[in-house]
């Protein structure tokens, strides 16, 4: 029966019938995954090291007590005796500017240890503290860790105390077995300082970094190891807290050696053809001194957030100072400050003035139904993204926040990669209604912030990037307004 009214219908429409039928079967296309990372990329604790954004220093030791940045080694350690010792005050004034890693100093360059090492009579344990029975580095892990912060530790490879110092095999052997002492007796170390300065006329002493850096990566796995060159983190070239207005998170290794200051450009700046991923630390102190000194002061909002700007804003990650004072605590006018620099940074990144607009782009990987759209870079979440469909001939490609409200002022503009597929953008352009704002932009990386001259109103917002390590990937796009310029 049927069969018979089927037989009885035109062709045409039989086939009409046919066809749609099928095509109403057919499955959805697939979306398109997302396109090649681009080598190098970071590793997990690179990546998380990276998204903290501002972490932090505690200089402290027998020359917070001497009055002096360059301990002599001589000092006795009778003089370290903090009346009112408190990490838990230390780590306090970090959470509360929104930091959640906090590396101290366990041994700066006068070799006094801050923990009761077996390898030398130079520590805390011949000092008064506790009557000798006190470990600031103990101290200092079990306040942290009670309030969910990470820690991390400087240990100076400098050491003008220890009289194997300028004897290769025999301070090698010194300086491991601290490190081991650091590392094992401690919980979990996120971050490990070597640091390069020592001074001129220092005795002639070769380190064997690959040896501590093996001890250090076979007891700690998830570390990050910061020096000059790496491997993990390398210093950014300077002590002022600003990164360079080009900052690639790309460098080659190679390249690089511990304490040579000829290095200092090419640190700066990292190399597009870089083929390691060793992303650069900024390490300023909060005051003029890395250690307190009475007759200093914390430098002013206006200064820090400039730091900011320079530093988180160029790709980097932020190590802020912040000295504890001779009783044992971080002094009142430092603890003011960071709670008004954290209110600061809120106050401006916590409003976006993009946030939900109209996205358009030059193409959208997958059309305008996958999951690269325009969009992603003003939906707030950071895991997504925006990336093209094909080259673009001319002009390069763009992305453009349309729509806004031309009564919401703003005086920042914040674009920002992801850069767990690679740091791609070497050339960008941005434009407020058609007029250039910043004309030869360079590098984004995790972050780049713009701060205009003075605030405006706008319709539009683009960018063009003119050229790319491959197809741009955009996580976000941010307009805000900074009130304290
Ligand atoms: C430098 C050291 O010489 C300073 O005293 C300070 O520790 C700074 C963070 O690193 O190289």
């Amino acid at each position: 029966m049927r069969a018979t009214i089927w037989n009885s219908l035109p062709l045409f429409l039989q086939l009409l019938l046919q066809f749609t039928v099928l095509s109403l079967s057919k499955p959805p296309p697939l979306p398109l995954p997302p396109p090649l990372p681009v080598l190098p990329v970071p590793t997990a604790s690179q990546l998380k090291w990276q998204r903290r954004e501002i972490i932090m220093f505690y200089h402290f030791g027998v020359n917070t007590f001497t009055n002096s940045e360059w301990g002599t080694g001589h000092e006795s350690p009778l003089i370290f005796n903090p009346t009112a010792l408190n990490t838990s005050q230390w780590i306090t004034a970090a959470t509360a500017a929104g930091v959640s890693l906090v590396i101290l100093t366990a041994k700066h360059h006068d070799g006094f240890c801050l923990w009761p090492s077996r390898y030398t009579h130079h520590s805390v344990a011949h000092s008064p503290w506790m009557d000798g029975n006190g470990d600031v580095v103990r101290d200092f892990v079990t306040a942290a860790s009670s309030s969910g912060t990470d820690v991390g530790l400087y240990l100076s490879p400098w050491d003008r105390h220890d009289r194997t110092y300028g004897h290769d095999v025999a301070y090698n052997e010194h300086y491991l077995g601290q490190l081991y002492e650091l590392l094992t007796n401690y919980g979990k170390i996120s971050e490990i300082w070597f640091d390069g300065a020592k001074g001129a006329n220092a005795t002639n002493m070769t380190y064997n970094f690959q040896d501590w850096f093996g001890m250090t990566k076979q007891l700690q796995g998830s570390i990050n190891i910061f020096s000059d060159a790496g491997p993990d983190l390398r210093w950014v070239g300077d002590e002022t807290g600003a990164a360079g207005e080009t900052s690639w998170s790309l460098i080659n290794r190679t390249r690089l050696r511990i304490g040579d200051a000829s290095l200092e450009s090419y640190l700066i700046a990292g190399d597009p053809r870089g083929a390691d991923w060793v992303p650069p630390e900024c390490d300023v102190s909060i005051r003029p001194g890395w250690f307190w000194h009475e007759d200093e002061k914390p430098k002013p909002l206006n200064q820090l957030l400039d730091i900011y700007y320079k530093s988180v804003g160029r790709n980097c990650v932020l190590l802020l100072n912040v000295p504890p004072n001779k009783t044992g605590l971080v002094s009142d006018g430092d603890i003011q400050r960071l709670r008004e620099f954290r209110l600061a940074i809120d106050t401006i990144f916590n409003h976006d003035i993009a946030g939900g607009s109209v996205v358009k782009a030059s193409s959208e990987r997958g059309g305008k139904w996958g999951a690269f759209t325009a969009n992603n870079v003003a939906d707030g979440e950071a895991g997504t993204y925006w990336t093209p469909a094909k080259e673009e001939k001319k002009g390069g490609f763009w992305i453009e926040l349309r729509g806004l409200n031309p009564r919401s002022k703003f005086n920042v503009v914040r674009i920002e990669e992801a850069i767990w597929m690679g740091q791609r953008i070497r050339r960008h352009r941005v434009y407020v209604d058609g007029h250039v704002v910043v004309r030869n932009g360079t590098t984004v990386g995790h972050k780049r912030l713009y701060r205009l001259r003075r605030p405006v109103a706008a319709r539009r917002v683009r960018i063009r990037i003119l050229k790319s390590r491959g197809p741009p990937l955009l996580s976000a796009l941010g307009l805000h307004f900074d009130p304290y310029g």
